[in-house]
């Protein structure tokens, strides 16, 4: 369709009950419609009387010019810009007030910063309202979102429904996992992946930075390694900063003992002669495991030398310490290590996070563990001995989270089925010429899941009945066996990363695929360039 052709204000989203459904993900705790709409212009102005929130105000100008070519004027300072039709204001009220507080544990530390904010859109004003910057920067995101999805396109107008938006999460730790260890990005990439996170209000960017296949921290490296590719101290720090200025923490991981062998390869002294093991997976395909040996002097020597310069890198209270898959160590060897590590993570002013086989160690009142191994649909015809071994897992796992009951400690929760953005999608794509991506990417040895199977599931259950109470939060991961570059990553992180996100910050039982919410944002990540699955259960606009 020609410009000319297309209407100058497109016509607004279908309505439920009368009040139109908006294309916001995750979906808003609270709406209420209201007469009319709000028409955003190129001459439109951005009022904020508090010149804080000036770094924040240019994001959000920059964002809506970027998606919709549209100019917005800013008035920041003393007369705060009341005239302005777009106002965001500091503060809060009753509405505000009445929000539960989040659950779980805050990626800053301490209690759970506040998020909450509220859109109040007329005919004349648009009104975005917080008590902190943080629920500033949530509004703002929904409103980037609401202009974005309706945008058509050309730099004309962008109407925006009126009515009222309260909204505040329901988890405090919303994060997402990813393996740069196995495939590594460059940190143009991260960044793109780190404005994803913020578009759907994530607030966790876990890096999995070490593990068989490679190293990518600047510590630990022997002096003048070069190389496999490896973050500088200065790019690291960049990152952090990036994210942070969009809300969004980065907590690090350095994965040991298990999951090691790019560690040892570098340095050859930590070989004791047991710590490499040769294991099948699946039957015939052999792997080579390494685990770090807590009765060799140098291998603490050295842990402590990457914990403190990692420590030191990432301003993150929490500290990920792996722990996952130890294969072949002996269960005394990774008691005594994981709780070693636990120590000095804790000398280091850190609090430990540690994947679900952690809890072997035995786990104290301070313990944060990370639950992912669960049961998932495995092909019927699983050779016995894969199917005995697996069994043999998910026992272990039952157990892993009877030890974090019964010690009481909070647990982040990515089950597998749900939550690992690489199990491979079954939904066939509608476009043909991703066949390629749709059959190459995600792990074979998953059965293929449909969006529909990835969706069916709610945080609060994942760890039974009667321990709602110990989930502290939600994290998608992405590993990257699969993945070649940053196509691929976003091909399997879209569309089932606010799919995680509706899970952690709304209503876990909400239909928010429909065409009028998921199927639009489809033109956000065409806005931004990126490769995603366009699943044919997807109403794609
Ligand atoms: C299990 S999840 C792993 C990773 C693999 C992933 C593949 C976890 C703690 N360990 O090493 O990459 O499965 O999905």
């Amino acid at each position: 369709m020609s410009p000319a052709a297309r209407p100058r204000v497109p016509k607004g989203p279908d309505t439920l009950g009368g009040v139109p459904v908006l294309p916001v993900l995750p979906v808003p705790v609270r709406r209420e419609g209201g007469g009319g709409s709000f028409v955003v212009r190129p001459d439109t102005g951005v009022g904020y009387p508090d010149p804080g929130l000036a770094p924040m105000v240019e994001r959000f100008r920059a964002e809506v010019e970027r998606r919709t070519g549209l100019r917005l004027t800013a008035t920041g300072g003393e007369d705060g810009g009341d005239a302005a039709a777009i106002r965001i204001e500091l503060g809060s009220g009753p509405e505000l007030d009445g929000l539960p507080a989040p659950r779980g544990l805050s990626p800053l530390g301490g209690d759970p910063v506040d998020e909450r904010y509220m859109l109040a859109i007329d005919r004349d004003h648009l009104v975005v309202q917080a008590a902190s910057p943080t629920g500033i920067a949530r509004g703002l995101t929904t409103l980037v979102q609401l202009v974005a999805a309706a945008a058509n396109g050309d730099a004309g107008e962008v109407a925006v429904p009126g009515g009222r938006i309260v909204d505040s999460p329901r988890y405090a730790w919303r994060g997402l996992s990813l393996d740069l260890a196995r495939t590594f990005l460059p940190l143009d990439a991260v960044r793109r992946v780190v404005d994803l996170l913020a578009l759907y209000k994530l607030n966790v960017l876990h890096l999995h930075l070490t593990d068989d296949q490679g190293w990518r921290l600047p510590v630990g490296r022997p002096d003048g390694t070069a190389g496999d590719g490896y973050y500088t101290a200065g790019e690291l720090r960049s990152l952090i900063g990036y994210a942070a200025e969009r809300f969004v923490t980065v907590v690090p991981e350095v994965d040991t003992p298990g999951h090691t062998s790019a560690l040892v390869a570098m340095h050859p002294t930590l070989h004791t002669g047991r710590n490499e093991v040769e294991f099948e997976l699946p039957p015939g395909h052999p792997h080579r495991a390494t685990w770090l040996d807590p009765e060799l002097p140098a291998t603490f020597a050295l842990v402590e030398e990457i914990l403190a310069g990692t420590a030191d890198l990432f301003p993150s209270p929490y500290f990920h310490i792996g722990g996952d898959e130890p294969r072949g160590m002996p269960h005394d060897l990774y008691a005594s290590y994981v709780g070693r590590l636990r120590d000095v993570v804790r000398s280091l002013g850190k609090r430990p996070i540690g994947w679900q086989e952690s809890a072997r160690a035995g786990l104290g009142p301070d313990d944060v563990i990370h639950y992912w191994f669960t049961d998932v649909p495995v092909p019927a015809q699983l050779p016995a001995a894969v199917r005995s071994q697996l069994d043999a897992d998910l026992d272990l796992s039952r157990r892993d989270l009877d030890a974090a009951a019964a010690a009481a400690v909070p647990v982040i929760v990515s089950p597998l089925g749900h939550c690992y953005l690489d199990v491979p999608y079954a939904d066939p794509a509608v476009d043909p010429a991703q066949a390629d991506r749709h059959g190459r990417l995600g792990l074979r040895f998953y059965q293929r899941r449909t969006l529909a199977a990835s969706f069916d599931w709610s945080p609060a259950q994942t760890l039974g009945p009667g321990r709602e109470e110990l989930v502290a939060g939600v994290e998608a991961a992405i590993w990257a066996e699969t993945i070649r570059d940053s196509d691929d990553l976003t091909f399997l992180l879209l569309p089932r990363l606010p799919g995680i996100a509706q899970k952690a910050w709304g209503d876990p039982t909400l239909p928010w695929t429909d065409r009028d919410r998921l199927a639009h944002h489809g033109r956000l990540w065409d806005q931004d360039g990126l490769t995603y699955f366009r699943s044919s259960a997807i109403d794609w606009e």
